[in-house]
């Protein structure tokens, strides 16, 4: 049978299970990677796991988010890092080095390997062929202890490309477009594999935009074929014995199927407060704006810079507005030095941002308040970019930079002829110096891991009782991102190896007291709409509300990473089988789930959760394996029972929190 190429790499690296879409499938993974915001806390709970060193072919942990170093929590977080990635084995790169997503796939990921990564937009390095998937930093850290990835089976959307971009249009507009189609629960359950002949119009950089965003339709990865394309880019990257030529088999079968004229594509925008909000750009053009952000974890690249700085040559950024450029690593930062690119951008009056994450995750450069700030970014939750009231726009760097001109939103084909760029250096500066390796097993045992006074115990879930009594601490409307519950912003965000301090943030926006009241309450419960937990990995939007005493959450439906981060912390992910019993819930209220321990023992997949004589059905499907963590309470919990098992005598090699 003809085979589309997802297929093809996932069994190459199935250990276990079903590629049934809904069934539970095991992979090997050949790469892991970690981010400083995620990493700390995957790195405290990969301690607990007992293993000496990782166990995957490569482990990279990148220093790219918080970088602000404010006050002494954040270089601690980064001198941690750093010794447990030298002890460990695990390579570091060090911040100012670049973005994690550019940076692995420049020097990292290969067609056809399996990549796991403390990060939603791990999915960037399906530009080259790999399956590259987002997850919580527990779930990573199982991985690089030696486990299988656990994920659900997803279908495959063959997404067929023809012709090629017209001019002024972007690889940003080809996500945009499936964003305008699907919207950000469009892509649940689905892996979205390119093929067709406008493949090879598109090159990784390219390649690498759509990848990303793919994470904002909710779906569980994106992946292009490997070819001369790819070939070209392994070789500029010093690396070409990486490439294997890898596509899906002629007339492969797809559970669904997008078609993308590439010529027919126009210019397209999203608004606030969602990246799924898309419409074109003419449709907005004209609304005055006060900030423009080119690059950052998306749109960094070399043409992305070019373009911006070719228009702006000899010109000069309005003066009502402050432009922001983020090259996405120190290669792209090299090259744009040495082509002129720097310059012309720096001459116009855009501020040069170092190579990390920067006011993509609200590190500085908040727009002022209820001001339109147009960005190439991948996401524009409401306060995303540290001001509270901001009017965020998601578009490519050719409407931003026309923008950036003109002081409000234009359709940069106004612009009219589009400019000479200058050729990208054929061989950029190919440089690991900023990339440590790991300290050689022999010297492992010598290094001293120091934890400052922000670096705290990640909590543990007590065990699922027998009945589950709770009181009702919110309930919130769809689409709710993990920004709500453990926000983005430089505030926030020094607390992530904290989860005492980053749960005082969790539902600020819609309730400025929640922390309190939800503690004071516990055991508690919260009540969402669809998509509940959609955006980041960022496992803090699980630990926090377990830290508050949240033992549940009801939704009409969730995003895939943050449902397996509640289950993975010992939280119960509960769906309303009749949606319309949403309406009954309010704040306070206590609700019971009798027996809820049998209920899970029994493998019941329908529960019923009762106040006096009302009843709600509720869905509990869950995998033999969830339901078993969630028994335990949790994977830590789980883990340390079963060592205790094994050597009652002995000290347990996975250590329980007191200890610490
Ligand atoms: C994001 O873009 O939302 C982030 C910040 O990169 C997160 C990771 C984090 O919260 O640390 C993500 O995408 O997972």
């Amino acid at each position: 049978m003809a085979k589309n190429l997802v297929t093809k790499i996932l069994e190459d690296h199935m250990v276990e299970g079903s590629l049934d879409p809904g069934e539970e499938v095991g992979l090997r993974i050949d790469q892991t990677l970690l981010q400083d915001a995620t990493g700390t806390m995957a790195c405290l709970q990969f301690e607990r796991m007992g293993v000496d060193r990782v166990q995957v072919d490569l482990a990279v942990q990148y220093v790219d988010h918080n970088v602000i170093q404010l006050d002494f929590k954040n270089p601690d977080d980064h001198r941690f890092l750093q010794a447990f990635a030298a002890k460990y084995g695990i390579h570091y790169s060090r911040p100012g080095n670049g973005i994690c997503h550019y940076l692995h796939v420049e020097r990292f990921a290969r067609p056809g390997a399996t990549l796991v990564g403390a990060d939603s937009h791990t999915t960037s390095s399906g530009a080259l062929g790999s399956i590259a998937i987002g997850a919580g930093g527990l779930d990573v850290a199982l991985v690089m202890a030696g486990q299988p990835f656990q994920t659900p089976a997803p279908k495959v959307v063959g997404v067929e490309l023809t012709g090629a971009l017209s001019e002024w249009v972007t690889p940003k507009d080809v996500i945009l477009e499936l964003l305008r189609r699907r919207g950000v629960r469009g892509g649940l359950g689905r892996i979205f594999e390119f093929y067709g002949p406008g493949v090879a119009n598109i090159d990784v950089t390219g390649r690498t935009t759509i990848c990303n965003m793919i994470a904002e339709l909710g779906a569980t990865t994106g992946v292009f074929p490997s070819d001369e394309r790819t070939r070209e880019w392994l070789k500029m990257q010093q690396r070409e014995e990486d490439f294997v030529e890898l596509s899906a088999d002629e007339g492969a079968d797809y559970d669904e199927r997008e078609h993308i004229e590439l010529d027919k594509l126009e210019p397209l925008i999203a608004k606030p407060h969602s990246p799924g909000n898309v419409v074109p750009v003419s449709e907005v053009a004209g609304t005055k704006a006060a900030q423009v952000c080119i690059g950052s974890s998306v749109n960094s690249g070399f043409e992305d810079l070019a373009v911006a700085a070719a228009v702006l040559r000899d010109e000069t950024v309005y003066p009502g507005l402050v432009m922001t450029v983020t090259p996405g690593s120190r290669q792209i930062l090299d090259s744009i030095a040495a082509t002129g690119v720097y310059s012309d951008l720096v001459r116009a009056g855009a501020r040069m941002l170092e190579p990390v994450c920067g006011p993509c995750v609200g590190m500085g450069q908040a727009p002022p308040s209820d001001s339109v700030s147009v960005r190439t970014f991948n996401r524009n939750f409401p306060g995303r970019s540290g001001t509270m009231t901001d009017q965020v726009y998601l578009t490519s760097p050719t409407t931003a930079v026309a923008t950036a001109l003109r002081g409000a939103i234009m359709d940069p084909r106004e612009l009219g002829d589009y400019p000479d760029l200058p050729e990208a250096p054929a061989n950029p500066a190919v440089d690991d110096r900023q990339i440590l390796a790991p300290a050689p097993p022999e010297e492992a045992s010598g290094i001293e891991i120091v934890r400052g006074p922000n670096i705290k115990p990640p909590p543990e879930a007590p065990e699922l009782p027998e009945s589950l009594k709770c009181t009702v601490t919110i309930v919130v409307e769809d689409d709710i991102s993990t920004g709500d519950l453990a926000p983005d912003g430089v505030e926030v965000m020094s607390f992530r190896s904290n989860v005492p301090e980053i749960a005082k943030f969790t539902f600020r926006r819609f309730d400025p007291e929640y922390h309190g009241k939800a503690k004071e309450s516990a055991p508690g419960l919260i009540v969402g709409g669809h998509n509940y937990g959609q955006g980041s990995s960022r496992e803090h939007a699980a630990l926090a509300p377990l830290h508050l005493g949240i033992r549940a959450v009801i939704a009409k439906s969730f995003a895939r990473i943050h449902r397996r981060n509640l289950i993975s912390q010992g939280i119960l992910p509960l769906r309303f089988e009749d949606e319309s019993d949403y309406d009954r819930f309010e704040q306070g209220q206590t609700w019971e789930l009798p027996e809820i321990r049998d209920r899970l023992e029994n493998g019941d997949e329908v529960v019923s959760l009762r106040k006096g004589d009302e009843e709600v059905t509720l869905l509990a499907e869950y995998s033999q394996r969830e339901r078993d963590i969630l028994l335990a309470g949790g994977i830590l919990r789980q883990l340390r029972e079963k060592a205790e098992d094994q050597q009652p005598e002995a000290s347990p090699r996975v250590s329980g929190e007191a200890e610490r």
